[in-house]
């Protein structure tokens, strides 16, 4: 029906490419005659996983990485198998990878980077007085500052958490010299900065995934199809280019994602 409920309930997290992911989930339902409603940029990842498990939404895009370092942080998860049974306890499931990691990394302004010699994030314990900007749920996350600090025993103590996407702005003013990168952004390209090695593997990978009720399959089981028809059909690198046509130029988020699926799954 279209009056009423809608029968899907999408949601996605407050950056770009979660929006984007999130578009292209609610116009494959909707090929299937679907009612769906998109909450869009709802909040961050703690808001999305309780709304889901509450039952208020019934797919989000997800990742892995966030999964296993945050979400269920407190089991032993050594593989998608023991990811997907501690899933399916709380009621939840998920797809087959989308086909591309986007994983958290550090970076900064390439000239600098140079200048200061700075290629690993070890490097930077020789650089204390560096100003650090990260996102604020960096900053709290388990995968997030206070564990990568104690992981490269770094020494700064000139540490703030702000929006991630006024932290491009702020390391090209240059009040902010380190950030949080997530590592599909186009921005990285565009604002020449360094992405630095993780040469401890502090950062798992974080591959894009639909994270969805298990009930949804019984409630709408053709639009559950539609929107797994998803699974590895984008590249790291053609997510950059998705992320690029919305954020560097301005193309709305639906308009990159119909013009995704009519190219990739035929899909109009
Ligand atoms: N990530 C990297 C984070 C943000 C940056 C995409 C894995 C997440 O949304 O969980």
């Amino acid at each position: 029906t279209t009056h009423g409920e809608p029968n899907v309930r999408v949601g996605s997290k407050k950056f770009t490419e979660s929006v984007i992911l999130g578009e292209m989930v609610t116009q494959l339902a909707r090929s299937t005659g679907a009612s769906v409603r998109h909450r869009r940029e709802l909040g961050g990842t703690a808001v999305l996983w309780e709304a889901l498990r509450r039952g208020e939404l019934d797919v989000y895009p997800e990742y892995t990485g966030t999964l296993r370092q945050e979400l269920l942080s407190g089991r032993k998860l050594p593989d998608d198998a023991a990811l997907r049974v501690a899933l399916a306890e709380e009621g939840l499931r998920m797809s087959a990878p989308l086909g591309f990691n986007n994983t958290y990394a550090l970076g900064m302004k390439e000239a600098e980077a140079e200048r200061l010699g700075i290629r690993t994030i070890s490097d930077l314990r020789a650089h204390p007085e560096l100003r650090f900007g990260f996102s604020n749920e960096f900053m709290e996350r388990g995968d997030g500052w206070p564990a990568l600090r104690d992981s490269y025993r770094l020494p700064q103590r000139d540490v703030r958490g702000l929006d991630h996407d006024l932290a491009y702005r702020g390391l090209d003013a240059g009040s902010v010299q380190v950030t949080d990168l997530y590592s599909t952004d186009a921005e990285i390209a565009a604002y020449g900065l360094r992405v630095l090695v993780d040469d401890v593997h502090h950062f798992p990978a974080y591959d894009a995934v639909l994270l969805y009720r298990a009930d949804f399959e019984s409630r709408a089981p053709e639009a559950l199809a539609a929107i797994l028809r998803l699974s590895g059909t984008l590249s790291e690198e053609k997510m950059v280019k998705l992320n690029a046509r919305a954020r560097l130029e301005r193309v709305p988020e639906a308009q990159v994602a119909s013009d995704f699926l009519a190219q990739s799954l035929g899909v109009s």
